[in-house]
């Protein structure tokens, strides 16, 4: 499956049925998601496997990718497309050498010297931020979008905005060489995800920042 981060849907189950979960998962994707991580962060091994399954037999009958974040054994386990890595997390070198060239690895940097080793260690892509405060459940500081700028041109692979981003603010990324942006809450908290993934794509055409490929 091809790598295509504009729009990148990153999870968080917390405080939802898991079936109710799941069909909001299904929702973004039918709404026009490119990519999708599953982010959890209080579940035990078994659990993230499972629920990783799941969300898998959804997301392959839309080809998008699946991402797993922090954990490389349960994307290995469950053969997901890939891993999606922060710098308390498993080294990106180590990650590639264990998935193989075949898995995606994106890797999170707030600073360009993170992006570059993150880069230069395998890192297909980068997460930048918090761009803005931001509402769900993250150890982060803010990331000021001059460094999201100098991060983009620092390295060759894709980068994406992350952090409090919705269809109302994204405005700010206007002119920054992203290659698309990560929102949890604006998706997973939406009244109809499948709409709000239509707005966020409608209003990154708007401001320019979705490059039609
Ligand atoms: N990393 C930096 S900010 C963030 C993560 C995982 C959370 C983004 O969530 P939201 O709801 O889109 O602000
Ligand atoms: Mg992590």
């Amino acid at each position: 499956m091809e790598l295509d981060t504009r729009l990148y849907f990153v999870t968080d189950s917390t405080g939802f049925e898991e079936e109710e979960f799941l069909s909001r998962v299904e929702s973004a994707l039918k709404g026009g998601v490119t990519l999708l991580q599953l982010r959890e962060k209080e579940r035990t091994t078994r659990e993230y496997l499972n629920l990783a399954r799941r969300v898998h037999a959804i997301s392959e009958r839309y080809g998008v990718p699946l991402l797993i974040d922090d954990r490389v054994d349960v994307a290995l386990a469950m053969d997901a497309e890939g891993v999606h890595l922060g710098q308390s997390d498993m080294p990106i070198d180590i990650a590639r050498h264990l998935m193989g060239d075949g898995k995606i690895i994106g890797a999170t940097a707030k600073t360009v010297p993170q992006a570059i080793e993150a880069y230069s260690q395998g890192a297909d892509y980068l997460g930048v931020g918090a761009i803005f405060p931001t509402t769900t459940k993250v150890k982060t500081v803010l990331t000021s979008v001059d460094t999201l700028r100098d991060i983009c041109n620092s390295v060759p692979i894709p980068a994406n905005a992350i952090g409090g981003l919705n269809k109302d603010n994204i405005g700010v990324l206007r002119g920054v060489p992203i290659a698309g942006i990560c929102v949890v809450s604006a998706i997973m908290k939406a009244h109809d995800p499948a709409a709000a993934a239509r707005e966020l794509r409608e209003a990154m055409s708007r401001q320019g920042i979705w490059k039609d490929r």
